[in-house]
């Protein structure tokens, strides 16, 4: 029996099973998915893992692999395809090795949470090129599965300019480890890259050397009121062009600002300055060997449309301007269960883009209300609707084609930095062409013949890359 097989290699202790305890796994942590699994598996090492997925392809059941549960697309859920899957959770691969100094590398077990490898690595001297709001509960090898992106991609790309090597479980238990650390190994096609962003569908990532960066000695941030957006876009411009220490520009509005205020009760960032709720604010960091205030602060004072700002030297007042900014998922959250929709549009069209979504989303959906913010640097925005009917499902898929029809038409990207998960395979042909799905399924193949892995994530179950669109 699949229970008795588990319990076999991983111990009672360890093989989940009362619905009680299961639900956390079962469910996302924006309550939109969730499902059933026959267990959840909790293996503590790679031999174990290889185990479970031994023992799962022998039963033929598949499974869902899971670090942090907080992915936003429904990936890490046995949902749809994968119900009745065996979660296989990586949460106990917590192993940190020592930083190699002199390579600049740290190799983690998949479930370290980005926070302790961050604070692993700054304690040697290094910073970790990837952060975001999520850093206390996302895992390394969730990161590295769904090449998340974050705050810093301006500087340092996605978290797959970070990959140095992969330690992968296949799907028929056996192990590939590419953890040599060597910057030039050129030796046929790049498998570790493979993985990053396969989401769990091509195999079970257990460890992840990350390269790491410099930590730089001063850091300045700044919350800027635009006039308008045509405005802050041609400020990315100009802070791209001027300002060398420019690390981040993250976009946030008026409303977005006030509904965060709100919910964690924080003054108003301009006191006595109500600026319309369409405002766009951009919250820029700069960081540098010597302090780069003044570089920003030159910038700044010579730039068209800046209301006002705000200036952060000090670690406090730093975190206090990114509460702003990083309090907005939470914030939705907080409203109902969201539509959630993360495109990337080239820059030169973001404003007609969101002038768009703003007359297109209460034409399909009266009810509903708009909420965006993201990391205007990377084009990369995210979009949240609030006042669907739950059960509509029909109301919410009409209006996700809208609005990813729009952003597609305009050379876009349906899936920026969140990855595919359940919640966009409808509308994957928007943004990949045939022959590319074509490719993707035969990958798919060739690492899962059965399709055990994650069922229903990027590749669709028949494994013929026919989707929906
Ligand atoms: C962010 O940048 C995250 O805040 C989450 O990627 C976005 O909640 C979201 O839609
Ligand atoms: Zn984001």
């Amino acid at each position: 029996m699949l229970i008795t097989d588990l319990v076999g290699a991983l111990g009672a202790a360890h093989v989940l099973t009362d619905p009680d305890v299961t639900v956390s796994y079962e469910t996302d942590w924006t309550g939109a998915f969730r499902g059933r699994a026959v267990a959840v598996a909790r293996p503590a090492t790679t031999d174990q893992v290889a185990a479970v997925l031994r023992i799962c392809a022998r039963h033929g059941v598949p499974v869902v692999p899971q670090g942090g549960n907080t992915g936003l697309v429904g990936g890490s859920v046995p949902a749809g395809a994968a119900a009745g899957a065996v979660v296989l959770s990586l949460r106990r691969l917590t192993a940190i090795e020592p930083v190699d100094a002199a390579a600049g590398l740290v190799t983690a077990g998949a479930g370290a949470t980005l926070a302790d490898v961050q604070a692993h690595a700054r304690a040697a001297g290094y910073g970790v090129g990837v952060d975001f709001a999520a850093r206390d509960s996302a895992t390394v090898g969730g990161i590295a599965a769904s090449n998340a992106g974050g705050e810093r991609v301006l500087r340092h790309g996605m978290t797959r300019g970070q990959v140095a090597g992969l330690e992968v479980v296949l799907a028929d238990g056996s192990v590939l480890r590419r953890l040599s650390g060597l910057p030039k190994d050129n030796v046929g096609y790049d498998l570790p890259s493979l993985f990053v962003g396969s989401e769990g569908t091509l195999g079970v990532i257990t460890k992840v050397q990350l390269r790491l960066v410099g930590l730089p000695a001063a850091r300045t941030a700044a919350l800027l009121a635009v006039s308008d957006l045509p405005a802050a876009v041609g400020l990315v411009a100009t802070l791209r062009a001027t300002v060398a220490s420019l690390d981040a520009v993250e976009l946030v509005f008026g409303d977005g600002v006030d509904l965060v205020c709100a919910h964690q009760g924080r003054p108003a960032p301009f006191p006595g300055r109500p600026f319309p709720q369409d405002t766009p604010y951009l919250l820029v960091e700069c960081v540098g060997p010597t302090d780069p205030t003044g570089d920003l602060a030159a910038a700044v004072e010579t730039a068209t449309g800046v209301l006002d700002a705000v200036v952060a030297t000090t670690a406090t007042d730093r975190e206090r301007l990114w509460a702003y900014r990083e309090g907005h998922t939470a914030a939705v959250n907080a409203l109902d269960v969201p539509l959630k929709l993360d495109v990337a549009v080239p820059l030169a069209r973001m404003s007609a883009f969101v002038d768009d979504l703003r007359a297109l989303v209460p034409a399909v959906a009266p009810s509903a209300r708009l909420h965006l913010w993201g990391h205007l640097a990377e084009a990369n925005l995210h979009v949240n609707v609030t006042g669907l009917d739950r059960g509509d499902t029909g109301g919410r898929e009409e209006l996700t084609t809208a609005i990813l029809t729009r952003a597609a038409a305009d050379g876009g990207s349906i899936g920026a930095e969140h990855g595919v998960g359940r919640a966009k395979m409808a509308w994957v042909g928007l943004s990949r062409s045939p022959a590319e799905l074509a490719v993707l399924a035969a990958v798919k193949h060739a690492l899962d013949p059965t399709g055990l892995l994650n069922p229903g994530v990027i590749v669709s179950p028949g494994l013929t890359g026919s989707y929906r669109v």
